[in-house]
């Protein structure tokens, strides 16, 4: 059986043909900054014309929330999403098949799970560090879903009610580079930081702490086996590696196993396509 699969993220949205574990052939488009997310599929579905009449299912897997398959952000600064969107409702009218969806880090946990870093665990932990921070929670090897996970969104300190992703992530690396007149995305950080410049490295210095602190509070919440990052700067060379390095001083039985997703940029799409075909789908 072959699933069209969607992954809208905050900053790019992919759609793949799954079969099995198999991306038979994917496309992908940055996401608009505003507008109709129906708008957005339509583009997607005619970047892929052969796909038609070839799969049985659509699964996305989004930034945001999804409660009975209606679509908000909590964040509207990682995407401006309408309230209460009816997402599986416009992905069934356009993909004329039945449609699931789920918040994109879950759908990259169950897929890391079933398939990739978090194979032989019965409980782990994904954390996307991309646009913002999303995270994902498999215990005794059931994918939680709902607000579950929700690490990006964590506070420290509720007076203040900014969420830890809106300080370490792919777009607060943007703002605290323009603050200091770089007119830059994440990406242009971490080249600049390769080619030497103080400034870049400092920004990435600073989310890899706080990230860092994150994923030892995850640590004593959870216990996970594993914590497995994905995200294109959680995947930027070197990232997790500066993020294990300030665990040293950790007593060992409170150090998170950080290791890098195995499906790569694909775990969303891979796991969503799995839960499509899955019987609780
Ligand atoms: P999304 O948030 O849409 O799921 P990504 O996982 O690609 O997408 O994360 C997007 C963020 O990653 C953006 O802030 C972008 O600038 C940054 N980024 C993209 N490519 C790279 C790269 N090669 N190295 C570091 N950061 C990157
Ligand atoms: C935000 C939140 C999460 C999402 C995470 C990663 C919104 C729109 N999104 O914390 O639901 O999982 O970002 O999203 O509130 P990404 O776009 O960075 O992959």
């Amino acid at each position: 059986d072959t699933v069209l699969a969607i992954d809208i993220g905050g900053t790019k949205i992919l759609g793949a043909l799954v079969s099995g574990a198999a991306i038979k052939e994917a496309v992908d488009m940055p996401t608009p900054a505003s507008g109709d997310p129906r708008a957005w599929i339509a583009d997607l579905l005619t970047r892929a014309p052969g796909w038609r009449g070839r799969f049985s299912r659509v699964g996305a897997a989004v930034t945001g929330i999804v409660e009975n398959g209606r679509w908000s952000a909590l964040n509207p600064k990682t995407l401006s999403i309408p309230p209460d969107y009816p997402l599986t409702a416009m992905l069934a009218e356009l993909a004329g098949v039945s449609a699931i969806a789920l918040n994109d880090a879950q759908a990259a946990a169950w897929g890391e799970f079933d398939l990739g870093a978090g194979q032989g665990t019965r409980n782990c932990v994904f954390l996307t560090i991309s646009t913002g921070i999303g995270g994902g929670v498999v215990a005794e090897g059931q994918l939680l879903k709902g607000m579950a996970g929700h690490f990006g969104q964590f506070l420290s300190d509720i007076a203040d009610n900014t969420p830890i992703e809106n300080r370490a992530a792919g777009r607060w690396m943007a703002e605290a580079a323009r603050s200091q007149g770089h007119a830059t995305d994440a990406r242009g950080v971490f080249k600049a930081a390769s080619e030497g410049e103080g400034w870049a490295d400092s920004i990435i210095a600073l989310s890899a702490h706080r990230i860092a602190t994150l994923c030892a509070n995850i640590q004593l919440g959870l216990a996970p086996e594993k914590i497995i990052i994905g995200g294109s700067i959680g995947l930027a060379p070197g990232f997790i590696a500066r993020i294990a390095a300030l665990f040293s001083d950790l007593p060992s039985r409170q150090r998170p196993t950080l290791v890098a997703a195995q499906l790569g940029g694909r775990a969303g799409i891979v796991g969503i396509a799995r839960i499509a075909l899955s019987s609780e789908g």
